[in-house]
């Protein structure tokens, strides 16, 4: 069988590529949305080679630029078991996008085929979702347009979060089979986690109100659908920021990006000590939690954070039930606080590994682990448990109460937690099943340890490509020059640490400083984003000082 060269190219004309050079960044392709178009057909034809190759399994594709503003989109790819689209493939996603004519499209496709020696005689299926931006609709249909130029069958699943997609993509791969991840449609979603999560909190006390932070984004529809079947008994969830018709509100002065990188609250909220408060971003894959303590004082529980309240939790259960031969492990990035890896090290005694950001290298290294807690600062995570470790779980006869106990808490985790990717709306109930079976207040979580003061900047430089960064982000080795220049303004500071990388879903460079003092980590964030803007290339306005 071959491809019918007519079609691609006839569908290809309603989808002209326009003269700009696209990169597959960290969660795939992400850019203004109007310039978009070309790009997601062509996804769409890949899509349909990644179906073939994996002998007509189902591929996701999610049309979302998450936490980037309202104007931009964006496209992520999902492999049959959930996870992001494999690694090897994102250089022909980068070749196709950028084929400047038919022939050099259907030159590129057919070097795919070839090869990955792919059987065009296989089925292809692709299912979409999208998120609440209004481009979304149009860029379904290029997609769609993709998809059959090459014959493959495409279910639209509308509005969607990414994990919910992702965990469709799983659902409907693995039904009728003894690996059956779950009922292949949103209310089978919501169900699966509000049944895990009543499982594992029943019979102890309902915590006060959760006020969530939705972005204004597809988080707020999915939460408000996953509170109705949780029901008011095991929950009490208040959404604020859930204006999805008024596009610009989008991640505007909200959603977990916004509080994290701003560490003060969303706009919509009257914050008073003793509420309980957590953000969504745009797409409902990443999660932060946050409170005012007693004086009032803005606290933020990030990533980190629920890493360590998660592994510190599930190490413990494990000891009850008394499961052999479990290890656990945790992945973190460079932006993980100092303090939290020295905890998780020291305290826990958990091994921590790095990779460079981006969900789809801690995936891979938390699967090392029985049980691999990863999680970003900036929220976006999940624990996945090994076959061995759920074998395990279900295989292990608790001798006493407490041990029974232990193992259903185990076995219902491993139900409510993602385990295809970072899942906001399942961190959100993990983290309160856990503060829940602990009777245990934010602030009281925060206390396990102080995070050093850091600070995270944008800068924005002519090219950013230019900036190459190696050893799991920690250092550059390029521009030549920059990292000792870096290097030797940290040495100056007490407990200093400061890293540049170039964002894989933003047009800037990112710069992370942290000291021992808020007003030292501001200070070498400063200065390191001064050295960027002046000696290597920075745009429009200068990093206020
Ligand atoms: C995506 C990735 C995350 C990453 C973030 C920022 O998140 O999935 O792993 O941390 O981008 O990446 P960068 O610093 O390269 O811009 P999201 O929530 O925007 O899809």
């Amino acid at each position: 069988m071959t491809m019918d060269h007519s079609k691609i190219t006839e569908l290809s004309a309603k989808h002209p590529k326009l003269n700009v050079s696209y990169t597959y960044g960290t969660a795939g392709f992400r850019t203004k949305a109007d310039v978009l178009d070309s790009v997601i057909f062509r996804v769409g034809l890949l899509a349909v080679l990644r179906s073939k190759k994996h002998a007509g399994k189902v591929i996701g594709v999610m049309i979302t630029a998450s936490h980037n503003p309202a104007q931009d989109n964006g496209v992520k790819l999902v492999e049959p078991m959930g996870e992001m689209l494999a690694q090897s493939w994102e250089q022909y996603a980068t070749e196709l996008a950028n084929a400047s004519s038919d022939d050099a499209l259907i030159a590129a496709l057919q070097n795919v085929v070839e090869k990955e020696q792919i059987d065009l005689s296989n089925e292809a299926v692709v299912i979409v979702g999208r998120d609440t931006r209004p481009s979304g609709e149009a860029l379904v249909a290029a997609l769609t347009d993709g998809v059959q130029a090459l014959g493959g069958k495409i279910t639209d699943y509308g509005l969607t979060t990414t994990p919910q997609l992702h965990y469709l993509t799983r659902c409907l791969n693995t039904q009728g089979t003894p690996d059956a991840y779950g009922e292949p449609s949103e209310q089978g979603y919501y169900r699966k986690l509000a049944e895990a999560f009543k499982r594992i909190v029943s019979g102890k006390p309902k915590l006060s109100t959760i006020y969530v932070d939705a972005a204004n984004g597809i988080g707020a529809p999915a939460l408000h659908k996953l509170a109705k079947v949780l029901t008011d008994d095991l929950l009490s969830v208040q959404v604020v920021n859930d204006d999805t018709a008024t596009p610009t509100k989008l991640n505007h002065q909200s959603g977990a990006d916004f509080v994290k990188v701003n560490q003060k609250k969303p706009e919509g909220f009257d914050l008073k000590p003793g509420m309980r408060c957590a953000s969504l971003d745009g797409d409902a894959d990443r999660i932060v939690f946050w409170y005012a303590d007693n004086a009032g004082t803005f606290k933020l529980l990030d990533g980190d954070k629920i890493a360590t309240l998660a592994a510190e939790f599930i190490m413990g259960l494990v000891r009850k039930a008394k499961v052999p031969n479990i290890n656990v492990g945790l992945v973190q990035t460079a932006y993980a606080n100092g303090s939290a890896t020295a905890y998780v090290k020291d305290t826990l005694k958990v091994p921590v590994v790095f990779t460079p950001t981006g969900v789809k290298h801690l995936h891979h290294a938390a699967e090392e682990f029985d049980v691999g807690a990863y999680f970003e600062a900036n929220g976006h995570g999940t624990v996945l448990f090994s076959q061995q470790a759920i074998k395990a779980f279900h295989s292990t006869t608790g001798k006493t109460a407490e041990e029974t106990e232990a193992l259903e808490i185990l076995k219902a985790l491993t139900d409510l937690i993602n385990q295809t990717v970072g899942d906001a709306l399942s961190d959100l109930l993990m983290v309160e099943a856990i503060l829940t079976s602990q009777g245990r207040s934010l602030a009281d979580w925060d206390s396990a340890y102080s995070d050093l003061p850091s600070r995270l900047e944008k800068v924005k430089v002519q090219n950013r490509l230019n900036f190459e960064a190696i050893k799991a982000d920690t250092e550059l080795a390029k521009p030549e020059g920059l990292q000792q220049k870096i290097n030797q303004q940290v040495a100056k500071f007490k407990h200093g640490r400061s890293f540049v990388r170039p964002s894989g879903t933003e047009d800037v460079v990112r710069v992370y400083a942290e000291a021992d003092t808020q007003e030292n980590a501001d200070l070498l964030a400063n200065i390191v984003c001064g050295l960027v803007y002046d000696q290597y290339g920075g745009v429009g306005e200068r990093p206020a000082k």
